[in-house]
């Protein structure tokens, strides 16, 4: 062999090693990403006493000041073809929707569960609140292909003075125009892609947005147990 053949093939050695290694540290990242189903939603709507419902435990909650992480097999409704997923139980309070970003690039997005308290006046109350955290989760998912699916879970059916479903898409539909139209005067560049969502509309999102009420505390969760079913079962 002569000195030329031994430096190309010690090149070509060295080149399939930087190529190996880049795939593996790749194939190593995304697979420490764990399936995940992020539950958020404004202080008080119920978040944690879901999250500690879909693991069995009944305990009563406190106002959430970090997130909680979790694990359930899913789909629920078959476990002999269950498989672990972590659900991730995020705080209420705005300050934490500015770490949207470090949290959904940490986790693979599996879905998000979006709950609401449907009580009457809480949820005229929130509606502003509600529409800036949606519109900001929705600025982060609406950047990948096909978008992200989310759940609305219109949570406390059982209270006398519940708003319903369609109530309560609806007006959340209004006030979302209204947070874009007032974020793109701020912020015009970044946010480029929502003027063509203008009016809003749900069904104009690339994400699948389903609306279902229900009760935490009165056991009436199958319809949104179902949807984390149907995602895991039917995965787009
Ligand atoms: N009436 C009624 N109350 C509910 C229901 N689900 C939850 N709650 C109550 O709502 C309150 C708030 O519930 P949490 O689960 O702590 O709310 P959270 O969304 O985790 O709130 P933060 O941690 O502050 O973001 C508690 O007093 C619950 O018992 C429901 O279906 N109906
Ligand atoms: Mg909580």
């Amino acid at each position: 062999m002569d000195s030329i053949q031994i430096i190309l093939i010690t090149l070509i050695l060295g080149l399939v090693s930087v190529v190996g290694i880049y795939y593996i540290q790749n194939f190593e990242l995304k697979s420490t990403k764990k399936p995940t189903f992020l539950i958020i939603g404004n202080n008080y709507s119920g978040k944690t006493t879901w999250f500690m419902k879909l693991q069995g435990k009944k305990k009563p909650t406190i106002s959430s000041i970090e997130a909680n992480y979790g694990e359930i097999r899913l789909p629920l409704s078959q476990d002999s073809i269950a498989k672990p997923f972590q659900i991730v139980d995020y705080p209420g309070y705005l300050k934490y929707d500015n770490l949207f970003k470090n949290l959904i690039e940490d986790i693979n997005l599996k879905g998000v569960c979006f709950v609401i308290d449907s009580e009457l006046n809480n949820f005229n109350k929130n509606l502003n609140l509600i529409a800036i955290k949606l519109f900001k989760i929705l600025t982060i998912t609406e950047t990948y292909p096909n978008g992200k699916d989310f759940l609305f879970m219109v949570n406390k059916s059982d209270l006398f003075n519940s708003l319903p479903v369609n109530k309560i898409r609806t007006l959340l539909e209004a006030e979302m125009n209204k947070v874009i139209e007032s974020e793109l005067k701020n912020n015009e560049d970044e946010l480029s892609f929502w003027h063509d969502l203008l009016p809003f509309k749900f069904e104009k999102l690339n994400g699948n947005m389903d609306f279902k009420s229900g009760s935490v505390l009165k056991g009436k969760t199958q319809d949104w147990e179902n949807w984390l079913d149907e995602i895991v079962v039917n995965p787009q």
